[in-house]
């Protein structure tokens, strides 16, 4: 017979505490919301908009297969949402070469210094996915820098402020050495230098093994910038993309602090594991409620809707502190 104890014992080891919590209005938009005709809607990057108002930049999936980038708004950032009747910010081809095959994936950055959102993306050029990069005071208009990565890289955000004089990128290139977190620094936002390793994938059965990738932009905390990525498990089914958690110094943000072994939220709900694309929550973008604790998590899942999770970010932060561990990420020798 099992005792109460050894029972106990099984659930604490086969449960993880849910860290994320899902809005039980999920998924909160789907294509069927959408003015005009389009295949789904998911990968959203968000900010909150000086008056309150939720932004979503959206990205959208046409019925040819190519992405492009749609504004909702909402007073409460669940529902009631006021999408723009036509496309947003439409790949330019002719101008911008790199935006072939669409644009996808953005992630919104406020800027006090520049007094603008910075809104980097990935431009699906004829040489894979790169990262690209416009300002915008209003999602209405916006300057395209245009190409500031080339092929192979994506999963892209830029910090809010410089860091010893200096903006800061963190990407993810793919190079020889795997797909793995960089950050890069530049003096204007369009020359990018100084590379450095920010997150290396891990190797093996890991969760995250191979494939890693920023999620939403940073969190800044006084500890640190909190950092939500995504590990890629590839599967004889398909791939499995999860979240997890790191910290980084402040100052010098490739330096890791804390990572956590495990990952803190993987598809489970119905529109997680069924859509477009199987198994999938990535989340692009978050905000934070008056109480500077709350966030709201906004993540595509399966490549079809757009969903929301909240958690609060004292709890991560206990959570790393708890299942965190401090290792020397930066392997200079391998640059
Ligand atoms: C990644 C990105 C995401 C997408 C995910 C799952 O590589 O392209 O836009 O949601 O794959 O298909």
């Amino acid at each position: 017979m099992t005792s109460p104890e050894t029972t106990l014992v099984n659930v604490e080891s086969t449960h993880y505490p849910p860290l994320l919590l899902r809005h039980p209005g999920n998924p909160i938009l789907t294509g069927k919301d959408w003015p005009y005709s389009i295949n789904s809607v998911f990968n959203a990057g968000a900010t909150l908009l000086p008056d309150g108002t939720t932004l979503l930049l959206c990205r959208v999936e046409d019925r040819r297969g190519l992405s492009h980038l749609c504004a909702a708004r909402s007073q409460n950032g669940v529902d009631g949402w006021q999408i723009d009747r036509e496309p947003t910010l439409m790949p330019k081809p002719q101008e911008y070469p790199e935006e072939i095959w669409g644009i996808e994936d953005p992630r919104i950055t406020f800027v006090p210094e520049l007094e603008q959102y910075v809104v980097t993306y990935t431009s699906y050029s004829r040489g894979g996915p790169g990262v690209s990069l416009a300002l915008t005071k209003d999602f209405r208009s916006f300057e395209r820098y245009g190409v500031i990565m080339p092929p192979d890289d994506k999963d892209t955000a830029l910090l809010p402020r410089r860091i010893n004089g200096y903006w800061a990128l963190i990407h993810r290139p793919m190079t020889a050495l795997g797909a793995h977190m960089w950050i890069s620094y530049s003096p204007d936002l369009r020359y990018w230098g100084r590379h450095r390793l920010m997150l290396e994938a891990r190797r093996g059965a890991w969760w995250d093994a191979n494939k890693i990738g920023l999620s939403p932009p940073p969190i800044e905390t006084p500890r640190g910038w909190l950092v939500l990525y995504h590990g890629v498990r590839h599967t004889p089914s398909g791939c499995l993309y999860r979240l997890g958690l790191a910290l980084f110094d402040l100052e010098k943000p490739e330096r890791c602090l804390l990572r956590g072994d495990s990952w803190i939220f993987g598809p489970e709900a119905e529109y997680e594991c069924r859509g477009d694309v199987d198994d999938v929550v990535f989340p692009c973008g978050y905000t934070t409620n008056p109480d500077g604790d709350t966030i709201n998590i906004y993540y595509g899942a399966a490549d079809c809707s757009i969903a929301l999770a909240r958690a609060s970010v004292r709890t991560l932060l206990d959570w790393l502190d708890a299942h965190g561990s401090c290792e020397r990420r930066q392997r200079s020798e391998d640059l």
